[in-house]
């Protein structure tokens, strides 16, 4: 693809008629337009597969056709009837493939045969799979620490396949599991844990349609969920409010049209999504959620309206540590939170009202939140908002962190996680007879600082492109290629296969629309969606190759070649897959009658403790926190850092999910034909001494002496909060640095990350 941006001010609204061209095209630049929409048509219905890369499922509505631009994207790429032979890896060696785009790597289709890597010829070789399973297998046996191997998981794999993961490295004898959710929505499940006693989304979809407020934080559903703007539109619709609170304007929560509602379509009508605006500086919320608490309980005290605006009997029946929280309160001056919110009192105050107003407020967040140092400390503190009116547990309100993959809330639940419950490892002990390693492992970030001390040796990959999702590209690169062995089991090449170690594997898998034939017949998965119901899933178009196999059959193949079929007979799990759901069930008590439930059309929910307000924390109470507000936010570092520094956010496109990347163009945002983009308010232009269209590099103002550089960005005038810029993940990664991460989480600050601009050197 070339690079020639053309930035422009975006009026069109979000879904609408772009939605339709822009898939349109996706399906025409991979199949044909026919065989694309008979397959999306199949997309998250009852019979169908889950849409790769949508964690917000609605399959109960099996009367329409629930359209949603990011699956039929990623429908369109699986589809593609491009395809990877070893003739491609005879043209070109690794270090030839490097060169190639991101873009263009995955753009070669899909892999078709297991394939391992050369160091002499530098090459990728086609092998079979008995002798891809027969040498892995050898080189993990011969590893004698076995906590010097990793297994890493993308947030797209099914519960089936994560499950069986998770066993065999357990059984190996590794507790390193990092996954995507670590770079993700980590903080959410830590702060809701410590907070309620469970991680996860105290509502279900049915109380979106009761909510009369919904606060969207740091999430742009308009591009990475669209399947939320109709709920969010329907909730404008009959009179809530929908305010957004967010440094950018996202045209998405501005104005959508539905492209299943004819009418609508026809006209070249729209709607508008939020009634509300609030742009707080990058990392400022938790500052303005403070100030909306503060605001309320000065109010109260006032007793300025007739009746208590604070729910006190829910605090006094529910709750642990107001009473300090109050002296938090206090001790955070008005001037302090404007300076870090980057809002003043009136608009905090009018935020306040709208949510005092509210008698079922839902409060939502992205990675806008969860991206930051202090992200659980901010995530606490809308909690302590929610708690103050006793919001959780009630129809129609309560908190819903939206974490991205199909797959993320699932994978956890089926102990992807380096530092699992006590409990989990004791029923999984009891279920296969066999003792887990009880320590911690690492997670993604202590995975690549040991990988590059030499501490690590094998780093396996269900999914995902961990070089371009990781922090600190250049260094997770030089990580993995110390590792004596990788492997990737993979539908498509990047960048991440590439990174070689002294031993490398490719094996091709199965995509999730693609039928799954094990020896009892057709096989389905099962993913859980971020609002805990569980869909099951199957393929309905014939494999890519006849070399395929599935996730879960690989990692059967590569245990089995490993520890062998005595402490589990991986042969008999992998011949009908209800017998893996038998293992999850005996492991996992909420899966209670899971093979009869999975064959539930539209799914089936997971029980929610939160609905009873049951709270599973340590105190048995829902507990307020009583953070400090942070010392400074990146934001803030701006005006005493010497050189005129910014705080740079890393975001998506809604032409991308995650590292693929589908299109140069960002439609919402009005960018054409680039990604190299520098979105910056026009007085911070000014400041730096540049304009529109001009060429900036890049630098994180370095704690550790390594110099973080990305060059060549244009710079797009941008309606953006004074002293933050905003740029595409994954191209700025090479500027997170690995070493800044969340309190708690350890997921990298990819949304507040210290920068200096200087006028590119290279003309053009
Ligand atoms: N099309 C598409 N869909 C996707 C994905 C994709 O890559 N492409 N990825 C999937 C995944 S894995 C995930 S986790 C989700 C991610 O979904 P989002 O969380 O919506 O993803 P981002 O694009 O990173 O957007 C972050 C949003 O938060 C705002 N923001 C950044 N920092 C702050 C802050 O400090 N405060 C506030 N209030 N707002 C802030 C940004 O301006 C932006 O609107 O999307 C999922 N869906
Ligand atoms: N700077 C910055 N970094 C970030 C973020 C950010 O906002 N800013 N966001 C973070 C977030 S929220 C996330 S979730 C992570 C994502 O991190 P990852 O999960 O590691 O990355 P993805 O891009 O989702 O992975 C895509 C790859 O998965 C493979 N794949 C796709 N479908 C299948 C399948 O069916 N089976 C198999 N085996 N493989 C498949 C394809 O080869 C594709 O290249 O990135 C994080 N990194
Ligand atoms: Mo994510």
């Amino acid at each position: 693809m070339s690079d020639n941006i053309i930035a422009k001010k975006s009026t069109a609204p979000a879904g609408g008629w772009g939605a339709v061209w822009s898939c349109g095209q996706a399906l025409l630049q991979n199949t044909s337009l026919t065989s694309g929409i008979k397959t999306v048509l199949k997309t998250n219905q009852p019979d169908g597969f889950i849409g790769p890369g949508v964690a917000w499922v609605d399959p109960e509505k099996t009367t329409s056709i629930e359209f949603c631009e990011n699956g039929v994207k990623a429908v369109a790429a699986e589809m593609t009837e491009k395809r990877i032979t070893e003739s491609f890896f005879q043209e070109y060696t690794v270090s030839e493939l490097q060169t190639f785009s991101d873009f263009d790597l995955e753009d070669q289709g899909r892999l078709t045969c297991p394939l391992r890597y050369n160091r002499i010829t530098d090459r990728y070789n086609e092998i079979t799979w008995a002798e891809a399973f027969k040498e892995i297998g050898a080189e993990l046996r011969a590893i004698k620490d076995r906590k010097e191997a990793v297994f890493y998981t993308s947030g797209h794999a099914s519960n089936e396949a994560a499950f069986l993961y998770q066993l065999f490295g357990r059984i190996y004898g590794t507790s390193n599991f990092p996954s995507s959710s670590n770079m993700c929505h980590e903080a959410s499940g830590i702060a809701l844990e410590e907070a309620i006693g469970c991680g996860l989304a105290t509502v279900r979809l049915e109380d979106f349609a009761k909510a009369d407020a919904i606060f969207v934080f740091g999430h742009n559903p308009g591009a990475t969920d669209p399947r939320m703007l109709p709920v969010l539109r329907d909730a404008t619709k009959r009179g809530a409010q929908v305010v957004s609170f967010n440094p950018l304007r996202e045209r998405g929560l501005e104005r959508y049209a539905d492209p299943k509602n004819q009418l609508e379509m026809v006209r070249f009508g729209s709607r508008p999504v939020a009634s509300h605006f609030f742009t707080p500086k990058l990392g400022g919320d938790m500052a303005a959620v403070r100030g909306m608490v503060k605001a309320i309980l000065a109010w109260d005290n006032e007793r300025i309206l007739t009746h208590s605006i604070i729910d006190r009997v829910f605090i006094e029946e529910n709750c642990g540590g107001f009473e300090s929280y109050e002296k938090a309160l206090e001790l955070t001056p008005w001037k302090e939170i404007e300076d870090q919110s980057g809002l003043t009192r009136d608009e905090i105050e009018k935020a306040a009202l709208l949510y005092v107003q509210a008698d079922r407020p839902i409060i939502t967040w992205g990675t806008g939140i969860s991206q930051h140092k202090h992200s659980v400390a901010t995530i606490r503190e809308i909690m302590n908002l929610l708690f103050i009116r006793g919001n959780v547990g009630k129809p129609g309100a309560g908190a819903c962190p939206m974490p991205g993959h199909a797959n993320t809330q699932g994978i956890r639940r089926m102990g992807i996680t380096s530092d699992p419950s006590e409990e989990f490892l004791l029923a999984l002990q009891d279920a296969f007879e066999f003792e887990p390693e009880m320590h911690a492992g690492v997670d993604s970030v202590e995975a690549i600082k040991m990988m590059n001390e030499g501490k690590l040796r094998v780093f396996m990959s269900l999914g995902g492109n961990f070089t371009r999702s990781a922090p600190d590209t250049g260094l997770t690169e030089e990580a993995i290629r110390k590792c004596r062995l990788t492997i990737n089991i993979a539908t498509k090449l990047n960048r991440s296969h590439l990174m070689t170690g002294s031993l490398s594997y490719i094996l091709p898998s199965l995509g999730r629309t693609e039928y799954d034939e094990q020896r009892s017949g057709d096989q389905i998965v099962t993913v859980e969606d971020s609002l805990s119901k569980i869909h099951s899933s199957a393929g309905v178009n014939p494999p890519a190759s006849d070399l395929l196999m599935s996730e879960p059959a690989i990692i059967a193949g590569l245990a089995r070649a490993t520890i062998g079929n005595k402490v589990v007979n991986w042969t008999h799990l992998i011949e009908n897959y209800d017998r893996i759901r038998e293992k999850i069930e005996e492991v996992l008590p909420e899966f209670a009658g899971f093979n009869s439930q999975v064959r539930t059309p539209g799914g089936f929910y997971l029980a929610n403790p939160i609905a009873d307000r049951r709270w599973a924390t340590k105190s048995g109470k829902a507990e307020f926190s009583g953070y400090s507000l942070p010392l400074a936010t990146a934001a803030q570092l701006t005006s005493k850092a010497p050189k005129l520094t910014f705080t740079l956010q890393s975001m998506r496109s809604n032409d991308q999910f995650n590292t693929t990347i589908y299109s140069l163009n960002d439609r919402y945002r009005g960018i054409s034909g680039g990604r190299k983009v520098v979105f910056m308010n026009p007085i911070d232009m000014r400041r730096a001494g540049v304009s529109r269209g001009e060429k900036v590099d890049i630098g994180t103002v370095s704690e550790d002496g390594r110099n973080r550089r990305a060059l060549d960005f244009q710079v797009v005038p941008y309606d953006i909060p004074e002293g933050c810029i905003a740029s595409y993940f994954p191209e700025v990664n090479v500027l997170v640095p690995v070493y800044s991460t969340g309190d708690q989480s350890n997921t990298p600050t990819s949304k507040a990350i210290p920068v200096t601009l200087s006028k590119s050197r290279r003309r053009g």
